[in-house]
């Protein structure tokens, strides 16, 4: 895998004067993967790997916790605070929350893949960036699962794309990924890791919500039937890792699945 063509970096958060030579250094990858897959494990094993690999984490603190910022400074009342949780809202009530938490997390993950790399970073001879999921998965994996079934209608889908695809042109370069990892494990593997990690908003989470979320990983990034809208999207390298044995707790599943992303990152 090699970084794609990218212009320099002139984001708004990022000085005109960013080393070009550093964005094109950069590599750029896609942790991908249902609820509770193993994802944040695997993407905390990453960094304590190397020096030169960097997490963008999924911005959940920000789901569950949204403020406008001129009140960021000030005391919430509680009811204010419980109105805050995006993410329990959307589990209480798809069909009102569904638009509004799909436009919320597309922001916030553009927001997150343009802020500036760490000095530490920039220094790296071979700087990986790894995100934990994308705008990719926001739209062919929930968005539109969420349409499917029901809880996004014509309209709120119509100008989700259209909002999608505006952000996503527009930012191109900032935006553009060099591979994706994909973390398969099956529905049920989900579910018992989901209960043992206890979020308390995804307690009501059904089985059938995360076959429907399996099958449209399956269909992305394993059989690759989806018809996609970005170019750079059709092509792109995929490693599929199957995380179905646990590997939190096994130093030698920890550094098989290491040495395949390094293999990966070199092909
Ligand atoms: N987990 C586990 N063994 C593994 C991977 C994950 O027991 O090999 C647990 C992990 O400690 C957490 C839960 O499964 O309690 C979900 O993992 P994570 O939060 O990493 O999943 P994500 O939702 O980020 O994909
Ligand atoms: O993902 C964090 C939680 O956020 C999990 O409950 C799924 C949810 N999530 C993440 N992105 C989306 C979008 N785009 N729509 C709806 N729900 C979403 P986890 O896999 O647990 O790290
Ligand atoms: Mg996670």
């Amino acid at each position: 895998m090699r970084p794609s063509a990218k212009r320099p970096c002139l984001g708004p958060s990022e000085p005109d004067s960013l080393d070009s030579s550093f964005q094109k250094r950069l590599t750029k990858v896609s942790i991908e993967g249902n609820i509770a897959s193993g994802k944040s494990t695997f993407v905390r094993l990453l960094e304590k790997y190397s020096e030169e690999w960097e997490v963008i984490p999924e911005p959940i603190a920000k789901w569950c916790n949204v403020q406008s910022t001129d009140n960021e400074y000030k005391e919430l009342t509680s009811s204010q605070k419980n109105g805050g949780n995006l993410l329990g809202m959307l589990y209480d009530k798809p069909t009102r929350w569904a638009y509004t938490f799909q436009t919320f997390a597309c922001l916030s993950r553009v927001k997150a893949q343009l802020k500036a790399a760490s000095a530490k970073l920039q220094e790296a001879e071979h700087p990986v960036q790894f995100y934990e999921r994308s705008v990719f998965s926001d739209r062919y994996v929930f968005a539109s699962n969420l349409f499917e079934s029901g809880c996004i209608n014509e309209t709120e889908w119509a100008i989700y794309q259209d909002l999608h695809t505006w952000f996503l042109t527009t930012f191109e370069p900032d935006m553009q990924l060099d591979g994706i990892i994909y973390l398969r494990a099956t529905p049920e593997k989900c579910m018992e890791r989901l209960q043992i990690r206890g979020r308390e908003e995804e307690q009501g989470i059904e089985m059938e919500y995360l076959e429907s979320l399996h099958h449209k990983h399956e269909t992305w990034l394993h059989e690759r039937t989806i018809k996609v809208d970005f170019d750079n999207l059709r092509e792109i390298p995929i490693l599929v890792l199957d995380v179905n044995e646990d590997f939190k707790n096994d130093k030698i599943k920890q550094e098989d699945l290491i040495d395949k992303v390094k293999a990966f990152l070199k092909s």
